[in-house]
């Protein structure tokens, strides 16, 4: 297996791009042990001192980035993902199922039918790059509501249609992320809809998590009591690849 950091270094460097000074940091062993704890660390503050609502900050659109960067997978290689693109998502849906009494099927239509909110945030990627976007979706909340989710579920899973080396893409959060209001799945990005390279027609925003987190291309949204027997079982594409952190604070 290809460490994600060692493809990452390859490509700053052959760019002639400077990695951040976090990024630097996180390559010694040391640093990483102590991310680690700060990590964890962050997660109990995140827990215990802020209320469970507590909002990633919001900006204004004289501060949106002139121009936001995709990142990962830009364009997913399945048929079906080039059938829906052709027809223009006329036809997709995103299904929602797991531990939930009523398991959906919503089109793009329904999803927009929905209350919506829109909300200008700051993406933080790991790589050490960051970008100031308008996102516009449905809030997270009110479709696992919608479905009736199952008090035996406690996390939220959202498979992808990408993939890298075979392995899918995918996401998932705990059910505090999954409700808080900024946890939108977003069909709008800067007035427009959300484009392939973004991760058209769908994608999550978790505004309080690094940019891995933000999956894009979610085809399906699936309520579990366990992330054990999903792939790897880490909770997520890049924790099982390489062990990114799966509750990822900003
Ligand atoms: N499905 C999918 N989601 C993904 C990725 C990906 O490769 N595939 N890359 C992640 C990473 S590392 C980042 S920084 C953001 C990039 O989002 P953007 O392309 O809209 O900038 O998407 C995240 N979500
Ligand atoms: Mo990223």
């Amino acid at each position: 297996m290809i460490s994600r950091r060692t493809l990452i270094a390859g490509a700053a460097t052959s760019s002639g791009l400077l990695l951040s000074g976090c990024e630097r940091i996180g390559n010694t062993k040391a640093a990483t042990s102590l991310l680690d704890s700060a990590n964890d660390f962050t997660y109990t503050v995140q827990r215990s001192l802020e209320s469970r609502g507590a909002l990633a900050p919001e900006f204004t659109a004289a501060q949106m980035s002139p121009n936001f960067r995709t990142n990962g997978n830009t364009m997913p290689g399945s048929p079906d993902y080039a059938r829906h693109l052709a027809a223009n998502f006329a036809d997709w849906a995103l299904r929602v199922d797991g531990l939930v009494a009523s398991p959906l099927t919503l089109s793009m239509a329904d999803l927009k039918a929905m209350p919506a909110r829109t909300q200008i945030t700051q993406h933080n990627c790991v790589e050490g790059w960051t970008a100031i976007g308008k996102w516009q979706g449905t809030p997270l909340g009110l479709i696992l509501k919608r479905a009736q989710i199952l008090p035996q579920a406690r996390f939220i899973v959202f498979h992808c249609a990408d993939d890298f080396w075979g392995h899918n893409y995918y996401e998932s959060v705990d059910l505090i992320d999954a409700f808080h209001p900024q946890t939108i799945l977003a069909w709008g990005m800067n007035d427009a809809p959300v484009t392939v390279g973004h991760g058209a027609p769908l994608r999550l925003r978790v505004e309080r998590q690094l940019g891995y987190k933000q999956a894009k291309y979610v085809m399906r949204v699936e309520a579990v009591d366990s992330l054990k027997s999903i792939q790897r079982g880490k909770g997520g594409f890049w924790e099982d690849q390489i062990d990114y952190e799966w509750y990822a604070a900003i």
